[in-house]
Formats: C-alpha cells, sequence, structure tokens
C-alpha cells in the first residue's frame, strides 16, 4: 500500500505542474476513447470505457489471448525518442480479474540505437500471485543507454499453465514514461 501510495502521489503530483514540465512520452497512456498507439497482432486487445485506473478513471485497454503456455503476452507502446544518458521514469497500472487465469503483471522497457537494433532491455515486474480485482501499480527508474536513440514500452501479463481452460486476460491503464525534469532530482 505504501508503494500504491507512493506513485499515485507522485503522478498526481506532476499532472499538476505545467504539461511542458511532465509530458507523458506515451501516444496513449490512459486510453480516454480508444486504445490507438498500442500494437501486437498476435494478442486481442480493445478498448473498455466501463474499466480505468485510478488516475485517468474511466477507459482502458482489455488484452486477452487463447493460449495457455506459461508464457507473457501484452502490447507494444509507440517508439519513443529518448536522450541517451537521460534518465526516464516509467509506471502503468493493470489489473487481472478474479476470472482470469492471469496472475502476474510486468512491463518490459526495450532501448533501441539510431539502426533500429535493440541494445538493451529492463524490465518492472509485479511477481506471481497478485491480488485479483485490483487495480495495482509498477513503475521504475530507468537511464537510457548512452548510443540509445529510441525506447519502446512492452505491457505483459502472464497466461495460464497448459491445460488451464479459461483465457488470460486483464487490463492496462494510466502508463507513463516521464523525461528527468528539475522534480526528479534525488528521485530514486
Ligand atoms: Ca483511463
Amino acid at each position: 500500500m505504501e508503494k500504491t501510495h507512493k506513485v499515485l502521489c507522485l503522478i498526481l503530483v506532476l499532472l499538476n505542474f505545467e504539461s511542458s514540465m511532465a509530458q507523458n512520452l506515451i501516444a496513449n497512456g490512459t486510453f480516454d476513447s480508444d486504445i490507438s498507439g498500442w500494437n501486437n497482432p498476435f494478442v486481442t486487445s480493445e478498448w473498455i470505457l466501463t474499466e480505468g485506473g485510478p488516475i485517468s478513471g474511466v477507459g482502458s485497454m482489455r488484452v486477452s489471448t487463447s493460449i495457455n503456455n506459461n508464457a507473457v503476452f501484452g502490447m507494444n507502446s509507440n517508439s519513443i525518442a529518448v536522450m541517451p544518458g537521460k534518465w526516464y521514469f516509467t509506471s502503468a497500472w493493470f489489473k487481472t480479474p478474479s476470472t482470469s487465469v492471469s496472475e502476474r503483471g510486468l512491463y518490459l522497457i526495450e532501448w533501441f540505437d539510431s539502426s533500429d537494433d535493440q541494445i538493451q532491455q529492463d524490465s518492472v515486474d509485479g511477481g506471481f500471485g497478485v491480488d485479483d480485482d485490483v487495480w495495482l501499480p509498477l513503475d521504475g527508474y530507468f537511464k537510457a543507454p548512452e548510443n540509445a536513440s529510441s525506447m519502446v514500452m512492452r505491457l505483459m501479463l502472464q497466461t495460464g499453465f497448459p491445460g488451464q481452460v479459461d483465457d488470460p486476460f486483464g487490463f492496462w491503464d494510466d502508463v507513463f514514461v516521464l523525461e528527468e525534469s528539475i522534480f526528479f532530482n534525488g528521485f530514486d
């Protein structure tokens, strides 16, 4: 609960500053009206009006897959231009209903060089056995590699194990990538 409180407070504070001071680099992280900006041809995704995270409220992205293979599946953000050596605050909230066999949410930060070759991958993992039916926060603070040119955020959920018949599905909302600013100095 302490971590939830910390993340929520930080983002609410940031959103109260001028937008230029805390611009969300994610193209559509609050899913106000659709899931544009997110893609993965191998995952079923849709916009849900009646679900939403604690910051932006209604409107979220529902993701599902039909295969329980003890793997992860998810959606990719837009490609974000980054400055080498700069620090980035990243955060996302997810929810796995009790009717879903998914019991884990995580996201990957994949860094690419100017040739679009992946050079590094970071992750924030909520671990297995997360609570059902509640929105849970993930957050991480990362430094762009010295030869980084862009990054992509990948929101992932765990599938069930082979033999489970119910579909794994869940919701994502309130996804943020913010470049370090004066307000982040000393944050770790
Ligand atoms: Ca929302």
